[in-house]
């Protein structure tokens, strides 16, 4: 018989996946080796809607992608949800949803950092949840939200990949390690925060019990296996539910000695620890605590990553100047290196809309050249990616103490050979690219281990994956005088 089938559902900012893992023994035999197969099932777009000043998830757009996906998949052994962090749909009594999911880049939240820091500081607020400050937290949406109908009609709070795990089986939970991005956490404890949710007044009792990454999470709803054309009944697992737990389980790593870049709409640039590292100069580099699968820390920094770039190309397509990413990248490959960089963490570019402008007016500000067309502002931002890259890598190592013998790309990211090869660069270390489904792949091994199809730890994981998948290895090349003069000029406009 034919390995076990496990259905990953992966809803990244700009698309949704149904992926399909098949995870057998490893064994070698007559047809080959009996390994680990991705088929991606169905691929859909994730296109927010702007609807009365708000910018909003397409909800059930999505969860509509999701019930297509999980027809064209066929027979599963189990279906295993992950998503971006940080929002939420809430519910009334009856359990349906009060309003449309807000997505992290609306507006709302601008001003809550300061209402927020009134009751606890910066510093405070840093030793209790070892989180870094991004603006769009779930407790500064939760702030923004404070006194709306809405929010007081709610009985419960689901995070995205919760909510949708709860639409195909009627059971709600809260996934720890999506959990861990809402700033209501402790990561030493890993368990909520009360000093965090009473100073802010956040009612800790909307949210349904934790669970663990491999613990069972419900079956598929009669209606949905309908709908899906499921006879049997299907389980749900709880996995890594945040897209980067799950997509650093999928890193294929050798030994602990690594970094990793989870590249996509964001590169999240960092180490896995087994313990959080809460120091004052970590807050200060802006470093982040996230719970990852099997007890084990992410701490890494949020990188504005390709969002840059889609940005970019959306803008320039509204402009009726539609590009080639190829021929950008085959330009950008050939303009001059470093020419001007801009600070790729710098929350001036978390909005949508005219992104170019927004580059030129960095680069200018910072009395560097501006741009002079599209393949120079790929060039500016793929630099600026590949320094940030360095600058992440460099202040993990420092800040915990762990050194790093190789980097590992993994996500959409991992195509982008130029991308890759500039971070090589950059860091002066080896970088091993892909494989780009990192998060479908750790969100199908987790389901496979408590299935019982696979054993053991990351580790073990990681051997799987590392047998099973072709990987491009980049070797650093190129004097390291200009990333560092670089790199220290970008430290200084971040920290000036
Ligand atoms: C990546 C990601 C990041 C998170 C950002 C917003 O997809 O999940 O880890 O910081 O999206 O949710």
């Amino acid at each position: 018989s034919s390995p076990p089938a496990f259905a990953a559902v992966d809803l990244g900012a700009s698309s949704g996946r149904v992926i399909l893992g098949r995870v057998g023994t490893g064994r070698t035999g007559r047809t080959g080796t009996d390994g680990l197969s991705l088929t991606e099932v169905h691929r859909f777009p994730n296109r927010p809607v702007r609807l009365g000043g708000t910018l909003h998830w397409d909800i059930l757009g999505l969860y509509r992608g999701v019930l297509d996906g999980l027809r064209k998949a066929g027979e599963v052994a189990s279906v295993g949800v992950d998503s971006w962090a940080v929002d939420y749909g809430l519910l009334d009594a009856t359990g349906a949803l009060l309003g449309n999911p807000v997505h992290y880049r609306d507006s709302r939240t601008e001003g809550t950092a300061g209402r927020v820091a009134a009751v606890l500081p910066p510093p405070r607020l840093y030793s209790l949840t070892g989180l870094q400050h991004l603006p769009f937290n779930t407790v500064y949406q939760l702030t923004a939200a404070r006194g709306t109908p809405q929010l007081g009609a709610a009985q419960r709070l689901l995070l995205i990949p919760d909510l949708i795990s709860y639409w195909l089986t009627g059971t709600a939970g809260t996934e720890l390690t999506n959990a861990s991005t809402t700033q209501l956490v402790d990561p030493r404890t890993r368990d909520w925060s009360r000093p965090v949710a009473d100073a802010l007044g956040i009612d800790l009792t909307l949210f349904p019990p934790l669970r663990i990454p491999g613990e069972p999470a419900g079956e598929l709803l009669p209606g949905v296996r309908e709908a899906t054309g499921h006879t049997h009944p299907v389980p749900v697992t709880a996995v890594g539910s945040h897209d980067t737990a799950s997509a650093v389980v999928g890193v294929p790593a050798a030994g602990p000695d690594f970094a990793y870049i989870a590249t996509g709409t964001w590169s999240l640039a960092g180490l896995e620890l087994d313990a959080p590292v809460i120091t004052e100069a970590s807050r200060r580099a802006n470093f982040t605590n996230e719970l990852g699968v099997d007890g084990t820390v992410r701490y890494l920094r949020n990188i504005m990553g390709l969002w840059l770039l889609q940005e970019c190309q959306r803008s320039w397509e509204s402009e009726g100047r539609p590009y080639e990413l190829r021929e950008l990248l085959r330009g950008a490959a050939e303009a001059a290196p470093l020419r001007s960089v801009v600070d790729a963490g710098d929350p001036r570019f978390i909005a949508p809309d005219r992104m170019p402008a927004r580059i030129a007016e960095a680069c200018r500000d910072t009395g560097q050249p501006v741009p002079r067309d599209a393949v120079e502002t790929v060039r500016c931002v793929l630099d600026s990616l590949a320094l940030a890259h360095r600058r992440a890598v460099e202040d993990a190592q420092r800040l915990s103490g762990r050194g790093v013998s190789a980097v590992h790309v993994v996500g959409g990211g991992a195509h982008n050979e130029l991308l890759c090869q500039l971070t090589a660069d950059a860091c002066g270390l080896p970088v091993v690219a892909g494989p780009t489904e990192a998060a479908a792949l750790g969100n199908v091994l987790v389901q496979a281990r408590t299935a019982g199809a696979v054993h053991g730890g990351l580790a073990d994981l990681r051997e799987l994956l590392r047998t099973a998948l072709p990987l491009r290895h980049h070797q650093p090349a190129g004097p390291q005088q200009a990333w560092r003069r670089a790199a220290e000029a970008v430290s200084a406009q971040a920290n000036g």
